[in-house]
């Protein structure tokens, strides 16, 4: 690979993480006969299936649904082994891609890209990495993924700890053996319930530090049946066009019928088989739940209930219950056994919102009542999202303009996939479109499609470069306010707001309006000729 010299390499395009996202745009640059390299900081592809190997990490979209659908043959031969495969299976497959598409000698691996800035002269990005690499890009691709910076938590001492600590965001390759040890883990988002359950099973005692509770959905995994994989591998074409054609990206049906119009026998039927069914479905129960308190209302008692049924102590039960946001607007939780888990003798959970954390010492962590002490710790304490990976990146636009400090009041983009006054720069489901609150795989392969395409225009009309304009990302940035408004979802201190980053700028960065309505937008943008988009003049 080239190292720092005095006349970089040139390409067409620098794609940034070696994930799904980035996988797929080196494969589909190569195939229209672009120059292109991936640069990736892990040694190996995959993205969040490659770091977050935490016990129990498995996606909460269902296989059949977490894949790809560009090449037919593809999703005939593989097969799924369970309903919702586990990381390890996922990270498998993203190894199949690489190596089916052979992608590999493309990606860059132990690589961090440090820097990116345009050189307005030449209409090109200078792009450095930190093992001295320079390269001059006509187009620089952040595929850098949502959730990929781990964040600890902001506690005093959080590096005194004598033992072993684990975010669940970076895990150790070789696993943790938990058997015989007293684990403190902090954290009850996603990450934490999925593992919650198998460190239990193994740790000699488990202290679970809770500050806010989460709703979370039984995933009611199953082994995957042959005559299911057949059913939906007999009808792909029209499965994956009810996914691309609904509001999530998810070829599962929604409820047309709104909680407050409905019966209390028939929302509370609904509720039951939604929750035999398991998964993120619950929220398609009805048409209003995201919308309106009082539908909200009820599908979050049915949850408080269920959690009251399954946690024998009923203290532990009320701790374990939501209050004070309406359901699924922190990230709605999927998970195998996680209330259950606290009906365990070895399993106790603290109360942080009754006694905070005050440090984190040497033998474990003190909360404002008590000590603890531990073997090792586990921080489930989540990411900084959206925004994270792209402003540790030091990204500059014209004049100089640094990207964090464009963003500095939130951030700002048109449609999620280009920012004005940064040519050339596209971001994968990047903050202001669907991204997390739609099937990922629907996501990233509709942006890398639109991104391929825009390239394809630009040199067909021998245009060096695209940009947004301030106009547009005005009226976008506008826009996707003013539908998050329109939910409950500003509602609640979640990580979709930046709530969880102490001094992020409280904005709704994904967009709400729905997978189908967005994408139909971006055809309808580039079939006016990037309508919003400032294209640069011809190269002659
Ligand atoms: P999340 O969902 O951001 O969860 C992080 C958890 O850590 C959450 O319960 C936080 O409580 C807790 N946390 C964070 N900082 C602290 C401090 N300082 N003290 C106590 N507790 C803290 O991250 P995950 O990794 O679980 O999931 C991320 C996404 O990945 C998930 O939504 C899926 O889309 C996949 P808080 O709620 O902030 O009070």
């Amino acid at each position: 690979m080239p190292q720092s010299t005095s006349s970089p390499e040139q390409l067409d395009a620098v794609i940034v993480g070696a994930g799904f996202a980035g996988m797929y745009m080196l494969h589909r640059l190569r195939g229209l006969g672009f120059s292109a390299r991936v640069f990736e900081a892990g040694d190996g592809v995959g993205g969040t299936w490659y770091w977050n190997r935490y016990p129990g990490a498995r996606c909460d979209i269902e296989s059949m649904e977490y894949s790809f659908s560009f090449d037919p043959t593809l999703e005939q031969q593989w097969s799924w082994s369970q309903r919702y495969a586990p990381q390890a299976e996922i990270l498998t497959y993203a190894n199949h891609i690489a190596d089916r598409y052979q992608l590999r000698d493309g990606i860059q691996f132990k690589t961090r890209v440090t820097s990116a800035v345009f050189d307005e002269a030449a209409g090109r990005w200078a792009v450095a990495t930190d093992q001295g690499d320079q390269i001059s890009a006509r187009h620089c691709i952040m595929a850098t993924g949502c959730l990929s910076v781990p964040k600890l938590p902001e506690v005093p001492g959080v590096d005194s700890f004598a033992g072993p600590t684990y975010h669940t965001g970076y895990w150790p390759h070789e696993g943790v053996d938990f058997s015989g040890m007293r684990v403190g883990i902090i954290g009850t988002g996603s990450s934490a319930i999925q593992s919650i359950p198998h460190i239990a099973e193994q740790a000699a005692h488990l202290t679970v530090f809770q500050r806010t509770p989460n709703f979370s959905i039984p995933a009611q995994n199953l082994t995957m049946t042959r005559e299911y994989e057949q059913e939906i591998k007999d009808r792909f074409p029209e499965f994956r066009a009810q996914a691309r054609d609904s509001g999530f990206g998810l070829a599962s049906p929604a409820n047309e019928l709104a909680a407050v119009d409905a019966t209390e026998e028939q929302r509370q039927r609904e509720y039951q088989e939604r929750w035999d069914q398991g998964g993120l479905g619950f929220l398609l129960s009805f048409s209003d739940i995201i919308y309106d308190v009082n539908a909200n209302a009820t599908a979050a008692n049915f949850v408080r209930g269920k959690i009251h049924e399954v946690v024998k102590d009923p203290k532990v039960a009320e701790i374990l219950s939501p209050k004070d946001y309406p359901i699924g607007t922190k990230r709605l939780c999927v998970d195998s056994g996680y209330y259950e888990t606290f009906n365990r003798d070895n399993v106790a959970l603290v109360d942080l919102r009754a006694t905070p954390i005050e440090a984190i010492t040497p033998e474990g962590l003190r909360t404002s009542d008590a000590s603890y002490a531990f073997d090792c710790i586990v921080f489930a304490t989540g990411f900084d999202a959206m925004t994270g990976a792209l402003n540790k990146i030091d990204i500059r636009g014209r004049d100089g303009l640094a990207l964090k400090e464009k963003w500095a009041g939130g951030p700002r983009t048109y449609l999620g996939l280009q920012v004005a006054g940064f040519p050339n720069l596209y971001t994968i489901t990047g903050p202001g479109s669907p991204s997390v609150l739609s099937n990922m795989m629907v996501s990233i392969e509709q942006h890398v499609d639109w991104i391929a395409d825009c390239m394809t225009y630009l040199r067909e009309h021998e245009t060096p470069t695209i940009e947004a304009t301030v106009a547009a990302e005005d009226d976008w940035v506008a826009h996707v306010n003013d539908v998050g408004e329109g939910t409950l979802f500003p509602l609640a201190n979640s990580w979709y707001v930046g709530a969880n980053v102490p001094g992020k700028p409280r904005v709704f960065t994904p967009y709400i309006g729905g997978f189908n309505v967005y994408a139909e937008k971006c055809r309808d943008v580039a079939a006016k000729g990037y309508e919003g988009f400032a294209l640069g003049a011809a190269v002659r």
